[in-house]
């Protein structure tokens, strides 16, 4: 078996310090997976680093620069199971330049606090990093 493709994701908060909200961005396609909330982010390409592909995929996707912080590690390491023969890893991270904007990706974009990032429909494998996000902001 090929070794799983890899995706990062971006858990954009609005200050890494002392969290209260993380930016959601609904998905447009494919039709599946259109309507759905996720943490925005995409597939790291041949000869990019994960980090680079990520600052990539926030300028593409949200028209954003931002600083990366710490790896979002689940108890099992840093990638978290998408679908088969695809992970996910995702960094903390804030706004440097910009303001997020929907792109082609997206159709929205939602600064979430803990008390309302339940309510959205998340895609299936982000929920549990969405839980971890959760605790971190409740915390705050
Ligand atoms: N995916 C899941 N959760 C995420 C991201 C950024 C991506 N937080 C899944 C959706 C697609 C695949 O990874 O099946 C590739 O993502 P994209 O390049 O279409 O954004
Ligand atoms: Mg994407």
């Amino acid at each position: 078996m090929p070794p799983p493709r890899l995706v990062v994701g971006a858990v954009l908060v609005d200050r890494l310090d002392r969290p209260a909200r993380v930016l959601a961005a609904r998905r447009t396609r494919p039709p599946e997976l259109a309507g759905r909330w996720e943490l925005p982010g995409g597939q790291v390409e041949a000869g990019e680093t994960p980090e680079d592909a990520l600052h990539r995929e926030l300028a593409e996707e949200l028209g954003v620069t931002v600083r990366l912080g710490a790896e979002l590690v689940s108890g099992h390491g840093p990638t978290w199971p998408l679908t088969p023969g695809l992970v996910l890893r995702a960094w903390w991270c804030e706004l440097v330049e910009g303001v997020p904007v929907a792109g082609e990706a997206h159709d929205a974009v939602c600064w979430s606090t803990a008390a309302d990032v339940a309510d959205l429909a998340w895609l299936e494998p982000d929920r549990p990093l969405v839980e971890r996000v959760v605790a971190a902001l409740a915390a705050g």
